[in-house]
């Protein structure tokens, strides 16, 4: 888009100040994002995007979800001694017609958020400190929406974790073959099937009843925290798939993120590691502001989610891949397998230190428990 086609959308939007300059941003595979430079001093800056409409079928839906989810969060917020609500959630800038998004003539849908000053994003973890406050902010998250009522929210993409219904999209784009690419990834497509079962065990756990459903992030993956300038947690970003689901999927996005030190396409296998130092501050992040919440089950499902997630965004890309590219942005025409075949290799190495991780979170869940126990008396 030109920046005069997106001064025009900008006009929909209550702006203070003038804009200076309008510049592409961050690093997302599904929406496109604007920076937006305020020329007026004392003024915001501003985030423009541009939703995916192809991804988020409802934006109308979408958009009620996040506007539901950032009220919750401000107004618990609120209430609470020290609390920053304005730095901490994400706020929406309204429309002139009282809208939280534009629908052009083009079928394009727009939204508009204040943008968090002196923040940062990370898609590479680089300390325990970072892994730490991304392990707190997320479990602070859930723990804030822990009650809103999940009957009020709706799916923005149904099935989005949901293993079983990946397992058969991917099955009917073998089957398809529309790209003609099958040929090429008979290894990637042995993975996948020598794993589908065992990686089903959430999906039956919740069937079971033996894993409540949640108010969760869905997208959990580290660069959608912000982080202070003294590298402390901030605000949870990018709240399009918060839905229903279960509290292993957060964490194990989280950590398919925070503990492999290379990026999430990279292409030297070899390079793909998993920090335990980071698995281990994250984790206590994480379970400092979740374990008077959670139930026995949920703790003993997290190591499953650890696994699970690079298995499915391993799948969600080469199933695209092998439709022919249709769901992620890609930077190169192999870029889909690239990065399923990272995910893939991510999935081996955390299967090495399965033990590990699960007695990492044993160990953090005991000693949090304990702490609160005594806080009590
Ligand atoms: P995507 O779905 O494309 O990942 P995000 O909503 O996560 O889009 O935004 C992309 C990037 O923009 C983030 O990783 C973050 O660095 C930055 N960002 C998003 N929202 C804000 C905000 N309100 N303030 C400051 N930076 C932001
Ligand atoms: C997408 O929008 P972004 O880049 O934060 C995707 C996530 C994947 C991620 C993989 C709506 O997230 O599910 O984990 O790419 N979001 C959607 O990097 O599909
Ligand atoms: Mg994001």
């Amino acid at each position: 888009m030109v920046p005069s086609q997106l001064r025009e959308v900008l006009a929909h939007f209550t702006l203070r100040g003038s804009i200076a300059e309008i510049s592409p941003y961050g690093s997302g595979h599904i929406h496109d994002t604007y920076f937006v430079k305020n020329g007026i001093t004392g003024c915001p800056n501003y985030l423009l995007q541009r939703i995916n409409h192809h991804v988020f079928k409802n934006v109308p839906l979408l958009m009620d979800n996040i506007e539901q989810v950032t009220l919750h969060l401000r107004n618990k917020l609120e209430g609470m001694p020290g609390a920053r609500p304005d730095e901490e959630v994400l706020r929406l800038v309204q429309t002139h017609k009282h809208r939280s998004f534009h629908a052009d003539a083009g079928g394009n849908f727009w939204r508009v958020y204040l943008l968090l000053e002196d923040t940062r994003s990370y898609d590479i973890v680089e300390n325990p400190q970072q892994a730490y406050e991304g392990g707190k902010a997320f479990g602070k998250f859930l723990a804030l929406l822990a009650d809103l009522d999940i009957t009020h929210l709706h799916e923005s993409i149904p099935d989005f974790h949901n293993v079983e219904s990946r397992l058969r999209l991917f099955e009917t784009a073998i089957r398809q073959n529309l790209a003609g690419r099958v040929k090429h990834v008979p290894e990637e497509i042995a993975f996948v099937q020598q794993r589908a079962e065992g990686m089903s065990t959430i999906c039956r756990l919740g069937r079971e009843g033996k894993l409540p459903l949640r108010v969760t992030h869905n997208d959990t993956k580290f660069n959608n925290v912000l982080l202070d300038k003294h590298d402390r947690a901030q605000c949870v970003i990018d709240l399009d798939t918060v839905m229903p689901g279960y509290v292993a999927y957060d964490f194990g996005d989280a950590i398919r993120t925070t503990v492999n030190k290379a990026a999430e396409d990279e292409a030297d296998l070899d390079k793909i590691t998993v920090d335990l130092r980071l698995f281990k501050a994250f984790t206590e992040g994480f379970l400092k502001e979740t374990s008077a919440m959670l139930t026995d089950e949920e703790i003993a499902s997290l190591s499953l989610g650890v696994t699970l997630l690079p298995f499915i965004m391993g799948l969600r890309f080469l199933t695209d891949y092998i439709d022919g590219d249709n769901y992620y942005k890609i930077n190169f025409p192999e870029h889909n397998l690239q990065r399923a075949r990272a995910q893939f290799r991510l999935v081996q190495v955390l299967e090495e230190n399965i033990e590990t991780v699960q007695h990492t979170i044993q160990q953090a869940s005991t000693s949090h428990r304990a702490l609160l126990l005594n806080q009590q008396k």
